[in-house]
């Protein structure tokens, strides 16, 4: 058996096709997750697109399939320290992928239960872990999935460094100081401020405790299927497509199959990161095979393939269905447009060959789409949760953009 990883929130989006990513490379893999995620679609009334099945079948099916077992614990990372802490006793694993949170920026940005819930789970699960593997005495090196929110949407002719900012400032004696600091965090909501406090933790455990810690500042994931998710039915991964969870390319192209408008907010002139499910498995596994040094600082990777406006996504998608894109009252507070260069050579050095957007995975979408649209709901689909009161739930659209 290879090096043993825990997974926690290895039930969702991400972490079930990590999992068994890993799993199938030969890793000893458990999961734990609370099930919240599948929670709040009941809360919420809506629905993965995709028909998942129940963690027990799951991992029935994945043995049958590969051979390969899983072990699966139930239960809340933020709230049962104690339970997290005799599991890396009683597992002694030599990696953690750290996916259990909260993770939609609309949901944490609905009312005050949801703004007060996200930050009680992500903070605390993110705490507790680190906690716990101090508390251990163990060499345990954790793999986080943070985000490119951190480092916000302001336009800044900046190339966006991996994590860490080169500054020199004057003293007074006129000598001039360089070091490198975190980013400036510049969270744009209650879900990403979350992530830049998730990064002072870990800068506090590594400085304090020498705790070996790569975070991975991933950008939108699109796509659902992976090779391992592929084997079987039973594996299928879950597809958000609702106005909280869902994320913006998944849902263009959901639209595009049932004849919704594509809803783009605002002007569409918002740039933003994206990299294919395939590449995300890709990218956690060659994190764990090049951990940090003992000593070194946190290690910051930009998980993201590629760049596009939302309104470039939206007309290539139009152009391929003739499905039109309609413009709604951004439920956001963020800039009309921005540029966005991010620097993302450290996997490229390490080995991962980028899946970009091509016809071929959006056809993918689409046809999984296609064979699961009736589980849609369609009133779902447009967004009701606002950054304040101010903004107008939009559920009509315009054929104009929206510029304010
Ligand atoms: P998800 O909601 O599908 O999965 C998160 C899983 O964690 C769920 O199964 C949930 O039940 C579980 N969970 C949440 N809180 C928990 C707790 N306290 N204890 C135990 N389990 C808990 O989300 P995802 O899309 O898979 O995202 C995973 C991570 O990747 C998140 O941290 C997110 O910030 C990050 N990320 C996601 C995207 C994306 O586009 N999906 C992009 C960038 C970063
Ligand atoms: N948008 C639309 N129309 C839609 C949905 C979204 O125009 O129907 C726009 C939004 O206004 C925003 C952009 O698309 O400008 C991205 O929105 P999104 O919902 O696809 O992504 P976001 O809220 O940023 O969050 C997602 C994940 C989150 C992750 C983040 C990475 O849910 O977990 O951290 O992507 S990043 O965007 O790089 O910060």
């Amino acid at each position: 058996m290879g090096k043993k990883i825990i997974v926690l929130g290895g039930d969702g989006f991400c972490g079930w096709p990590t999992a068994l990513h890993l799993s199938m490379n030969g890793y000893d893999v458990i999961i734990v997750d609370n099930l919240s995620r599948r929670k709040i679609d009941l809360d919420l009334g809506t629905n993965s697109l995709t028909p998942i099945s129940s963690m027990e079948t799951r991992l029935k099916r994945w043995e049958k399939e590969t051979g390969k077992a899983i072990k699966f614990y139930n239960f809340d990372v933020a709230k049962n320290y104690h339970r997290m802490f005799s599991l890396l006793k009683e597992e002694e694993p030599d990696a953690i992928v750290h996916f259990a949170e909260q993770r939609a920026a609309p949901y944490s940005m609905r009312d005050s239960v949801c703004k007060r819930y996200t930050v009680d789970n992500n903070l605390n699960a993110t705490h507790n872990v680190l906690c716990a593997i101090e508390q251990s005495e163990l060499d345990i090196h954790l793999v986080h999935l943070g985000t490119m929110g951190v480092y916000g949407y302001e336009t800044t002719g900046l190339t966006i460094p991996e994590g860490y900012l080169p500054v020199q400032v004057k003293k007074s004696d006129k000598s001039v100081v360089e070091f490198d600091i975190l980013y400036p965090p510049e969270p744009g909501s209650i879900y990403h401020m979350t992530k830049t406090q998730d990064a002072l933790f870990f800068y506090f455990y590594n400085k304090n405790n020498g705790i070996r810690i790569t975070d991975l500042h991933q950008g939108i994931v699109w796509g659902t299927s992976t090779e391992e998710t592929k084997l079987h039915e039973e594996l299928i991964n879950r597809f958000d497509y609702d106005g909280d969870y869902g994320t913006v390319l998944n849902r263009f192209l959901m639209q595009s199959v049932i004849g919704h408008p594509l809803t783009v907010y605002g002007s569409g002139g918002q740039t933003r990161a994206f990299i294919h499910l395939q590449d995300t498995v890709r990218c956690i596994k060659i994190a764990i095979e090049n951990p940090p040094k003992p000593g070194d600082k946190v290690d910051i990777f930009n998980q993201a393939t590629e760049t596009h406006t939302i309104l470039d996504l939206a007309e290539k998608i139009s152009d391929l269905t003739g499905i039109k894109v309609r413009y709604y009252n951004n439920p956001r507070a963020e800039a009309l447009k921005n540029d966005l260069i991010v620097a993302r050579d450290k996997f490229l050095a390490l080995g991962l060959n980028p899946t970009t957007l091509s016809e071929g995975l959006l056809e993918e979408v689409k046809e999984i789409t296609e064979k699961y649209k009736d589980r849609i709901i369609k009133d779902k689909i447009v967004t009701v949760s606002t950054w304040s009161a101010k903004r107008k739930v939009d559920t009509v659209g315009s054929d104009k953009p929206v510029l304010e």
